[in-house]
């Protein structure tokens, strides 16, 4: 059977991300509609040598849809996407809106795809940095049983949409000519930068970025009590995340058993020779569907019970785009769609 598809916020990064997406995969289409704002209605997409004109959304958008896919903000989703679920679709929203509402499912298809069967109209795709980290972290959870974590992220600049990537190119360029920077979507200048904030602070001192990956990361390896200590930073890279972390298990891990766990991880590839400076790097995560995870090592905490390692993921394709689309095949199969 072929599905009846929208995409609600197709002229953005993810939204333009997941077009793409479903243009290289197998997912059986029957239509696929477009919708945006009044801004980017009218803006033409060539999709399988079809060019589909993206028309305004509104309530009446859904009807007839089997699968939504929600690519814009939290306020946009809240406002447009129950008018998906009342029309029988059903939805997969990239935005932070739903994702901790009990009786959405969270998924991470090579995490925890059995979730998808208890959806109620609408399953939550996860945040960017949360994706990756956990890609990287759960095939060494299963071995050894994570309690807790501590991160540092190297955020790229396409977390925070295509104009996000457009400011770092402005600033770029202009820092060339010797003019001041266009500062409009980051709080500083992100070119020859790095800025230690993504999200707003609160009073325990951490941003919003950082408290996801603990609350999205409990829900997702259902880990009521897993720990995790946080830093955000954005980074002047364009479009994948990088990310230091050391885990800490309750059961003893070496670091061969490690690796050959994450070699054996579907949608994860190892990139770790010291000897020959093989690492992951975000510049050549950037476009690819894995997560690249290098660097594995006993960490100087706990030689038996806590590694370290670093990972990249290209943010819009495994961090958002990608993911949504395989949660739609993983429901596919499943028969929860
Ligand atoms: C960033 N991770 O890099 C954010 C973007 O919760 O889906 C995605 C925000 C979210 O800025």
């Amino acid at each position: 059977r072929a599905y009846h598809i929208a995409i609600l916020g197709a002229s953005g990064a993810v939204g333009k991300e997941i077009c793409q997406i479903l243009e290289e995969r197998d997912l059986p289409i029957a239509s696929l509609k477009l919708l945006a704002s009044k801004r980017s209605a009218g803006e033409k997409i060539l999709f399988r040598d079809e060019v589909i004109v993206i028309e305004e959304v509104n309530a009446h958008s859904f009807q007839g849809m089997d699968l939504v896919f929600g690519a814009v903000d939290e306020k946009t989703a809240k406002r447009f996407l129950p008018y998906a679920i009342s029309a029988g679709a059903l939805v997969i929203d990239n935005s932070s809106a739903y994702r901790l509402k009990p009786q959405v499912p969270l998924v991470i298809p090579q995490i925890n795809r059995e979730d998808i069967k208890k959806h109620q109209g609408l399953i939550a795709n996860p945040n960017c940095t949360t994706i990756i980290a956990l890609m990287a972290a759960a095939p060494l959870h299963r071995l050894a049983k994570i309690k807790s974590m501590v991160v540092s992220t190297y955020q790229a600049v396409s977390g925070a949409g295509h104009a996000g990537m457009e400011e770092l190119k402005k600033q770029m360029q202009a820092e060339l000519r010797g003019e001041a920077l266009p500062i409009q979507v980051f709080p500083y200048p992100i070119a020859y930068n790095l800025i230690p904030q993504i999200g707003d602070f609160d009073e325990s001192g951490y941003s919003s970025e950082e408290w996801k990956l603990q609350r999205e990361g409990r829900k997702i390896l259902h880990e009521p009590n897993l720990c995790v200590t946080c830093t955000c930073v954005r980074l002047p890279i364009m479009r994948a995340h990088s990310e230091a972390i050391t885990l800490f298990f309750e059961d003893a891990i070496s670091v061969e058993a490690a690796k050959a766990a994450l070699k054996e991880s579907e949608g994860v590839i190892l990139l770790d020779e010291k000897e020959q400076a093989v690492y992951p790097m975000p510049l050549f995560a950037s476009g690819k569907d894995d997560i690249y995870v290098g660097r594995v090592r006993a960490s100087m905490h706990d030689q038996t019970h806590s590694l370290t390692l670093w990972c990249c993921g290209d943010q819009l394709r495994k961090g958002a785009a990608l993911n949504a689309v395989q949660i739609a095949e993983a429901a596919i199969e499943l028969g929860a769609l």
